[in-house]
């Protein structure tokens, strides 16, 4: 069993969005880190996850140079739709909250981020396993590893745990430190891809009796459809027809009848869950991303609640090793916490206005539709939900 040891300024563990991210926008400053990732790069990639970009991941796209392909193949949206039974109306960005979204996959963002890397020489470890966080609360950590036969170690001046919801990095600090928050929804979303034009140039969140549906795309001939479904269910137990079948009966009548169905190239589903915790950093370790919260993928806010949390970081290890000040890494946690807890509200409030919930009374569903039209008439509702879909400020 060799034993190979390495040394960085910024160990980062996951090699998702967050990880990558962080890594590029580092190097653009001289930083240097090494990103340990679980999985393949293949694997990665082959995961079908957000939609949706706020200007604020755009720009530090821009600043890390790997925006080019986003501004050729991504799609800018002005508004979005909301639909009820048969009325639908539309939620206008750019009058609402002077911004538009960028519609280009999670998939295609990891893709340019690699690639970056890559070019950057930067070093990423792939197929790692048994990672383990040491002396996180000390001032010298490292991480242990196991790659093929070897036990590896890395040691760093930080860690930034950006390994997702199933990750080491939250476990490692310690239960009478963390505050959990969480919210189980009752219900799934069964997600599929298929090689069809849009049903609409725009997004449509759309709810009805029967439950919530949402119609996005990754481009003209690339789309994206979700019901939501029973936790019981999984993919198997719904054929394509079925899928399509479903769809039309949720979104109007006329987008019905001019939806292009096809065959599913992926079908999966994801639970729905919010959850927070607090602190995001312990000692040298901090949380990023997904390792730190979730929301209900309707507000479209995971990808983009990921990024902020790497724009703080980014600017505090920039400080330090720049300034060789600590007031970013030291507010860190407070900064990132106060737009994660915004993006939570958000990504509840639109969750719970768009999904029919198994023990609702007839009063709720009453306060729904009337949630629903003064959305639809008044402009400060329009102007609430449009900052915060567009993304609030950093
Ligand atoms: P990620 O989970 O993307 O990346 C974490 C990485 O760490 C993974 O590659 C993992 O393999 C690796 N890792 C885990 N444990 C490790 C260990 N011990 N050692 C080394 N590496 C380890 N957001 C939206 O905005 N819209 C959506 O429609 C949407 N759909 C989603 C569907 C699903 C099924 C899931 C799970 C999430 C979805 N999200 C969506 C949220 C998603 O986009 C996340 O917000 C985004 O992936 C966050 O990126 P990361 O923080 O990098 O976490
Ligand atoms: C997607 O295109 O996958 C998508 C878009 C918007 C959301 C969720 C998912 O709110």
């Amino acid at each position: 069993m060799g034993k190979s040891t390495m040394k960085t300024q910024v160990a980062i563990i996951g090699g998702g969005p967050s990880g990558l991210l962080l890594a590029q926008l580092l190097h653009t400053k001289g930083i240097d880190s090494i990103v340990l990732e679980r999985k393949t790069k293949d694997y990665v990639l082959r995961r079908i996850r957000a939609g949706v970009l706020e200007q604020g991941l755009v720009k530090m796209l821009e600043e890390a140079g790997c925006a080019d392909r986003l501004h050729a193949e991504g799609f800018v949206h002005d508004g979005t739709q909301v639909s009820y039974g048969d009325e639908i109306f539309r939620i206008d960005f750019k009058a609402r909250a002077g911004a538009s979204v960028v519609v280009y996959g999670q998939t295609e963002v990891t893709r340019d981020l690699y690639a970056a890397r890559e070019a950057a020489g930067g070093r990423i470890v792939f197929d790692v396993e048994d990672v383990v966080i040491h002396d996180a609360d000390g001032t010298v950590p490292h991480i242990t590893y196991r790659k093929g036969g070897d036990v590896c170690r890395i040691d760093c001046d930080f860690v930034a745990g950006c390994d997702g919801f199933h990750g080491v990095s939250r476990q490692t600090i310690p239960l009478a430190v963390r505050r959990e928050y969480e919210k189980i929804y009752p219900f799934g979303w069964l997600g599929i891809l298929s090689e069809t034009p849009p049903v609409h140039h725009e997004l449509i969140y759309a709810t009805s009796k029967r439950g919530f549906a949402l119609c996005s795309m990754r481009n003209d001939h690339l789309s994206r459809y979700y019901i939501q479904c029973s936790l019981s269910d999984s993919p198997g137990d719904w054929t394509d027809a079925a899928f399509w079948e479903e769809l039309k009966r949720r979104i109007p009548v006329d987008m019905a009848d001019s939806l292009v169905t096809g065959p599913s190239i992926e079908k999966s589903i994801a639970p729905l869950r919010s959850f927070v915790t607090e602190p995001m950093r312990w000692g040298r370790l901090f949380l990023c991303g997904d390792a730190a919260h979730i929301v209900p993928p309707t507000g479209a806010k995971g990808l983009n609640t990921a990024a902020s949390d790497v724009y703080y970081l980014y600017q505090g290890l920039t400080a330090f090793y720049r300034d060789n000040t600590t007031d970013g890494i030291d507010t860190y946690s407070a900064k990132a916490l106060g737009r994660v807890w915004k993006a939570e509200r958000f990504s509840w409030w639109f969750s719970s206005l768009l999904h029919r919930y198994p023990d609702q009374s007839e009063f709720d569903l009453k306060m729904q539709i009337a949630e629903l039209e003064f959305l639809r008439t008044n402009e400060a509702a329009q102007v609430a939900m449009a900052q915060n879909y567009v993304g609030l400020p950093y």
